[in-house]
């Protein structure tokens, strides 16, 4: 049984992996619209990731008799300056949601619900891992601009990263 304050923030998380499916979507819509069709497939599966995120959650909530409930959600920005300033802003938001499971990892220790802490350890690893992802990305980027590429090299090697991440 969770505890009143780890139900609350439980349910803030659910609330938070919403607010990154919408956001991710946006990221998608505006790659497309300016061509870069690698970028939007990256972005479509980053949110299709958020909403299995979401959904852990939602059932780990159900499982544990609490009661998920969603509130509103702020609109995501509309557009960003280009691809790089794109993805150091995708960078900074996975270091705010990690920053987020690490208070609720606190939180489940602090109450000694050894149970929860287990749950949140995939987070954990999934934060590293999407962090690890994206400061490769931004690498790459700094390394084809520097190189004088730009953006369709860019474009057509975040599509091959992202085919190997589904394939
Ligand atoms: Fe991309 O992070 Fe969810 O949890």
């Amino acid at each position: 049984m969770l505890s009143e304050t780890l139900s609350k923030r439980l349910n803030a998380q659910i609330n938070h992996e919403c607010a990154s499916i919408a956001l991710y979507m946006q990221m998608s819509a505006w790659c497309a619209h300016k061509g870069y069709d690698g970028c939007a497939h990256f972005f479509r599966l980053q949110a299709h990731e958020e909403r299995g995120h979401m959904e852990k959650l939602f059932e780990y909530m159900l499982e544990t008799g609490g009661l998920p409930t969603f509130g509103t959600l702020a609109a995501p920005p509309l557009s960003w300056k280009n691809l790089r300033d794109l993805f150091q802003a995708t960078l900074e938001h996975e270091q705010t949601v990690s920053r987020e499971i690490s208070a609720l990892v606190e939180t489940a220790l602090g109450e000694k619900d050894f149970s929860t802490f287990s749950f949140l350890q995939w987070y954990v690893a999934e934060q590293h891992e999407e962090e690890h992802r994206l400061t490769t990305i931004l690498d790459r980027i700094d390394m084809i601009t520097t190189e004088g590429h730009g953006v369709f090299t860019i474009d057509r090697e975040i599509s091959r990263l992202t085919h190997a991440k589904s394939g």
